[in-house]
């Protein structure tokens, strides 16, 4: 097993990412066990810029390859906000379900076709040698009328996804991990993870 650092102090995501990387030859492990907080500031525009410098930032304590996640949602009708400000849309301390409320609200009487979002997900990796990995995953679906679902976390109640006529916090997650940012971009950076532990560099 090779460890590799988890640089996240969201249990939902941790939750998530340890079931997608359970039979992986990768032993998570997270900034909890190694006692240490998350001080770096998300002030890049991008998602990939926010997940790099997160991952970057966390190795240069560990000293260890050490993996990010940035995430979030794009609601086109809101001009594809909160996107990378998703923690903190709305207020930081805002409880998820007041928060959903007043999403809902600035959607009101929007038609389904013009409710379209998508949760975007792009994870980087940084490599004790200084090479950065990173993968992106997209999930698209639409804003729900109402919200509903107990699992998953954030926005997952009103995350609507038609093809399964339920929101992702209705999903178990097996099947969120199935088909969501999170999973896609994960599984991809495994087997980018893959190549790079074949030429030698991740034992
Ligand atoms: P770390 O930076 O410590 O990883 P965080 O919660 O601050 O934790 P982000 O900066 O990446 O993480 O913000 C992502 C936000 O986007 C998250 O707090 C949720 O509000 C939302 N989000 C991302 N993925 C989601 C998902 O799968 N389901 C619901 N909401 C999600």
């Amino acid at each position: 097993m090779t460890d590799i650092v988890f640089a996240t102090s969201n249990e939902n995501k941790l939750k998530e990412i340890r079931k997608i990387m359970s039979d992986s030859r990768y032993n998570i492990i997270t900034m909890k066990q190694l006692g240490i907080a998350n001080q770096i500031e998300e002030d890049g525009n991008t998602f990939c810029e926010n997940a790099v410098k997160k991952a970057s930032g966390i190795m240069k304590i560990t000293e260890k390859p050490t993996l990010a996640d940035d995430s979030g949602i794009e609601i086109d009708f809101l001009d594809k906000k909160p996107g990378v400000h998703s923690a903190m849309f709305l207020g930081i301390d805002t409880p998820y379900s007041i928060r959903n409320l007043e999403i809902l609200k600035m959607l009101k009487d929007v038609p389904f076709e013009k409710r379209t979002a998508r949760f975007v997900c792009v994870i980087a990796c940084a490599l004790t040698n200084g090479d950065i990995i990173t993968a992106e995953g997209v999930f698209e679906g639409h804003i729900a009328y109402d919200p509903k679902g107990e699992n998953g976390f954030g926005y997952d109640p009103i995350f609507y996804v038609k093809e399964y006529g339920m929101t992702s916090a209705e999903m178990d997650i097996n099947l969120k991990n199935c088909i969501s940012h999170r999973g896609k971009a994960l599984r991809d950076m495994a087997k980018k993870l893959e190549e790079i532990a074949n030429k030698g560099y991740l034992k």
